[in-house]
């Protein structure tokens, strides 16, 4: 019997590839999938089948609210059993925020979501959304022993299959837009994709995909930097309704030694807000108690978040914050990959 042809939704969000010139402005504006789909004549001719959403409003990402992942996650959900695979068609700037929000969300998923756009618009000559679109679809609809080769969220972009928790945008002018520091690719496109199974994460497919859409953004981000001051941490720390803090420290996680520092961090913990601890270099892991500037931190309560990227950890944080459990579950759960999003191995 002849296997069926892949089936495969795309879902459009925004983004440069779809985006057309504002002829008063001269600014990109995000337009409709029509556009996209007249731009890509192979789209219509894909020996795959091919179905689309698309956003009413499609989106800049820079404007992107997290209720945009809790609408995908549900569009995903309600679809998972019609299609082999899906592709999410999303602006670059908080492409990697969305990918690891997406990888906590969707619990126990069996079908891979390829995210991609591109750089520059896909009406122009040069454009690099004609390839990332084309090879993700055919990587969302890949498979093997009729399951699929990459079951993850995953970035895919200038020709490589990144694990979508350990990425972040590296760049804005080069068509390499999207780096994974911690972990490695997971497949090539060439002229064959070669895929590297040994980098897939496969979920367990006796359970039931689920997903989570609550989303808790009560949390800040703050980043070390010689002569921060009391005023500053101490506004961030007493901003209302504040759940957790992220902190992007130095090196191996190292931070400031002033009393005062330490004193606030003490009190913080102690008033039950949660501080994760990554390091602001764009590889490598936080060594818990490495250095003495790390240790002091530790002792006042801060925890660390190893090698996760700041996209990985500040979503994972408003996830865990929306799954309504206690402090300790929710710290524990910090410590460990969840999605694939941390190791410990470098420690
Ligand atoms: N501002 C655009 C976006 O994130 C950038 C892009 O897609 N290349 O939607």
């Amino acid at each position: 019997m002849a296997n069926k042809a892949p089936s495969v939704l795309i879902i459009y969000t925004g983004g440069t590839i779809g985006m057309i010139t504002n002829p008063e402005t001269g600014s990109y504006k995000p337009f409709d999938f029509e556009h996209i789909s007249k731009q890509i004549p192979a789209l219509q001719s894909f020996g795959y089948n091919l179905k689309t959403i698309s956003f009413k409003n499609p989106i800049d990402s820079a404007d992107l609210k997290p209720n945009t992942w809790s609408e995908i996650a549900t569009i995903l959900r309600k679809n998972h059993n019609e299609f082999d695979g899906f592709v999410i068609l999303h602006g670059t700037d908080t492409m990697a925020y969305t990918a690891s929000a997406l990888s906590y969300m969707l619990q126990d998923f069996f079908k891979p979501v390829i995210i991609t756009g591109s750089q520059l618009p896909v009406e122009m000559l040069r454009t690099d959304g004609k390839e990332n679109l084309i090879t993700a679809i055919e990587i969302a609809g890949a498979q093997k022993n009729n399951t699929a080769l990459v079951p993850e969220v995953c970035i895919y972009f200038d020709n490589k299959l990144f694990r979508g928790n350990r990425t972040t945008k590296k760049n804005a002018e080069y068509f390499d837009a999207f780096d994974s520091p911690n972990y490695p690719i997971l497949a090539e496109a060439g002229i064959n994709i070669n895929y590297f199974e040994k980098n897939i994460k496969y979920p367990d497919y006796n359970k039931i995909p689920t997903i989570h859409t609550k989303i808790d953004t009560n949390v800040a981000l703050l980043k070390m930097y010689p002569g921060i001051s009391k005023e500053f941490v101490t506004s961030v720390f007493n901003t209302q309704g504040l759940k957790a803090v992220l902190m992007e420290t130095f090196g191996s996680g190292n931070a400031i030694m002033d009393d005062w520092f330490l004193e606030i961090i003490k009190h913080t913990d102690k008033s039950g807000i949660i501080i994760l601890n990554i390091t602001q270099c764009l590889g490598g892991t936080v060594v818990p108690g490495k250095y003495e500037t790390g240790k002091k931190i530790i002792d006042a309560g801060v925890i660390s978040g190893y090698d996760m990227t700041t996209e990985a950890a500040i979503t994972k944080l408003m996830y865990l914050l929306g799954r309504e459990l206690s402090n300790e579950e929710i710290k524990s759960y910090l410590q460990e990959s969840i999605a694939g999003e941390l190791s410990k191995t470098n420690v």
